[in-house]
């Protein structure tokens, strides 16, 4: 089976349109391909916990995690996020199956920083893949939080990026990091255009020259870091115009792929 990860970030996933959903959905019962979706939500986090007085701060784009935060941040994405992630696909006539990187040892995790440093942030040692095999093989979308447990149960906070890049190594997939925009933009002689594909080096000379920015920087990253760990394609993908998913699966040129 064709399978794709689609990663959506928080801030995309408070503004994806019905008709996304309705895609995915239509895709997988097309066998277009297998849609898995890993989902972030670091605004609702940092939401939830400004309402609870907590300070929270990152360092290189991760959330240091004390207990308290790391309670909060299982909260938000495994509790709410998740599952409004699966009322959208089952609106729209899929089965969708939420769970989190705790279940079935799915994610099976280990701290980041050996010193612990920024306190519970995990990093994906072992994807499980199992369950979701069987989860795929009866029809269902697994819809995954990225939080993860160790062995002896401890949980981590994940980024979503590093996560939905893990899952996509693991199965062999494809990595789809879902943007509310066309893909990678430059203004060339005034004219705006989207980079059809995209190499390491033109990457690392782009964010250098700042023409990649903000949250584009993390996702070109996770696309690379997918791509050297085995994930067959990576994209960035526009989640409002959801027949640039279509086109992806079906080998056309959609969004901007991220090369080696
Ligand atoms: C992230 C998990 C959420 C995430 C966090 O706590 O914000 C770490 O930084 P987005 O919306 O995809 O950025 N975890 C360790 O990645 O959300």
């Amino acid at each position: 089976m064709n399978i794709v990860v689609l990663k959506m970030g928080g801030s995309v996933l408070a503004k994806l349109p019905d008709s996304f959903y309705k895609m995915v959905v239509y895709l997988k019962e097309q066998n277009i391909c297998q849609p898995i979706i890993v989902h972030g939500g670091g605004p609702e986090i940092n939401h939830a916990l400004k309402q609870l007085n907590v300070k929270t701060e990152f360092m290189d784009g991760l959330r240091v995690t004390t207990k308290e935060v790391l309670d909060v941040a299982e909260m938000v994405m495994s509790g709410s996020i998740n599952k409004r992630i699966v009322g959208k696909l089952q609106k729209e006539g899929g089965t969708a199956i939420g769970i989190s990187g705790v279940d079935c040892s799915l994610l099976q995790t280990i701290p980041v920083d050996s010193e612990c440093s920024l306190g519970f942030v995990g990093q994906v040692e072992k994807v499980n893949t199992s369950w979701l095999q069987l989860i795929i093989e009866n029809g269902g979308i697994p819809v995954i939080s990225p939080i993860g447990a160790d062995i002896s149960g401890q949980r981590y906070n994940i980024n979503g990026d590093m996560a939905a890049a893990a899952v996509a190594q693991a199965l062999k997939g494809k990595l789809a990091l879902i943007s509310d925009i066309p893909g990678v933009m430059e203004e060339i002689d005034g004219k705006k255009i989207v980079h059809e594909q995209l190499t390491k080096e033109e990457i690392e000379a782009k964010i250098a020259s700042g023409i990649i920015y903000g949250g584009m920087i993390p996702k070109v990253r996770s696309a690379l870091k997918g791509l050297s760990g085995g994930v067959k394609e990576s994209v960035i993908l526009n989640g409002f115009d959801p027949e640039d998913l279509k086109k992806f699966m079906e080998g056309k040129q959609a969004g901007t792929k991220v090369i080696q």
